[in-house]
């Protein structure tokens, strides 16, 4: 399905909101967002993402207008992530050491290059340590009647306040893809698969989402990660979320099921998307260190090239972990590779959003 160079954008932003779930008549910023989405991305080309990406990268970090992706290819990624945890502790940084408010910034330059942006949150435990700090009873701790429900509100709060101050020059807020509560499938956070139940989980995310509905954030599109099996059972009601997503990366050089997993995973997505009428995402993905040859044409493009994914986010290139990069940098010998993929007609980048999201 090659989607770049055909019939741009027949169905520019319309007023009705596709969502088969939303009952609201007029657009915000969220459901704009999502609407671009579904009737200018999906189905016809992917938008390329990348974590972190303008504030450090392999070996540099805070160096104006510095960009790992930018200088391997000539433009911004498509889709920005960026990482709060941290945040709701008060803290100035977020656990990766990047300033909240330069994350502000980025975040408003990004959408002022047509770019959009997604958040992820690594939330502290808030019975101590970090987000995989995993044990039994912290969710229950953190609703309604629970010890630490007055102290996980108040982090809510602050999460709550920084999102409303990510505006654009004219004073609107942006829209920011939102993707709390991630890889709960997993064990390795604190609301993990083992350590709440399948409805504490939902009421984790009905606590989360309403908190924010309550503040009149009307630019969040959030992002529910769906899990097979009986899990199926914490999806959220289909009027809290808005788009559909899942992580997943490759082990050492386990090419095979790395595609095998992603197949499936895409696979079961489509079926949510079809059932719930939402867009998909692969949320987090890529093979630390890039140690197979042509990763990204050989199996991440193949993968991804022929389905309705509208973006498909890298994870982070550390500056303080060599080992820990996903995205090719300037000088590494995958470089020609991640352009190919780039150059390929599936995938876009920041500037080429613009051409697909409006008229
Ligand atoms: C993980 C790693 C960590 C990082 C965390 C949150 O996958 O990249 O180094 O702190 O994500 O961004």
């Amino acid at each position: 399905m090659k989607r770049k160079h055909t019939t741009l954008i027949a169905a520019a932003l319309t007023l009705a909101i596709t969502s088969s779930c939303s009952n609201s008549n007029s657009v915000t910023p969220a459901e704009k967002l999502i609407s671009q989405i579904e009737t200018g991305i999906q189905n016809k080309v992917v938008m390329f993402g990348h974590q972190d990406d303008p504030v450090y990268g392999h070996a540099w970090k805070y160096e104006a207008n510095r960009s790992d992706v930018l200088e391997t290819v000539g433009d911004y990624p498509a889709v920005m992530g960026w990482e709060i945890g941290g945040l709701e502790l008060g803290d100035s940084e977020s656990l990766d050491g990047v300033p909240f408010d330069l994350i502000r910034t980025e975040i408003a330059k990004q959408h002022a290059r047509g770019g959009i942006n997604t958040m992820s949150w690594h939330t502290y435990n808030p019975k101590g340590g970090d987000s995989w700090n995993e044990e039994a009873g912290v969710v229950t701790s953190i609703s309604e009647g629970g010890e630490n429900y007055d102290m996980f509100q108040e982090r809510l709060g602050i999460v709550a306040d920084y999102i409303s101050t990510l505006k654009d020059s004219n004073g609107e807020l942006i829209p920011i893809i939102f993707r709390p509560w991630h890889e709960h499938d997993g064990n390795w956070f604190w609301w993990g698969n083992k350590w709440c139940t399948h409805d504490e989980y939902r009421q984790l995310w009905d606590m989360t989402y309403k908190f924010m509905e309550d503040h009149g954030l009307n630019n969040i599109v959030w992002c529910y990660m769906p899990a097979p099996g009986d899990q199926v059972a914490k999806t959220p009601p289909c009027e809290q979320f808005d788009m559909v997503g899942f992580d997943e990366y490759q082990r050492k050089g386990d090419t095979e099921k790395y595609k095998a997993d992603m197949i499936e995973k895409i696979d079961m997505l489509k079926e949510y998307s079809k059932k719930y009428n939402k867009p998909i995402t692969i949320s987090e993905t890529g093979s630390e260190s890039l140690t197979t040859e042509n990763w990204y044409t050989k199996v991440l493009l193949p993968v991804i090239k022929d389905e309705p994914i509208s973006y498909v986010l890298l994870w982070r290139n550390a500056w303080d972990k060599p080992e820990h990069f996903y995205c090719s940098y300037k000088g590494h010998s995958s470089e020609d590779d991640f352009r190919k993929f780039i150059e390929s007609p599936t995938v876009i980048t920041a500037k080429e959003v613009v051409k697909y999201t409006q008229k």
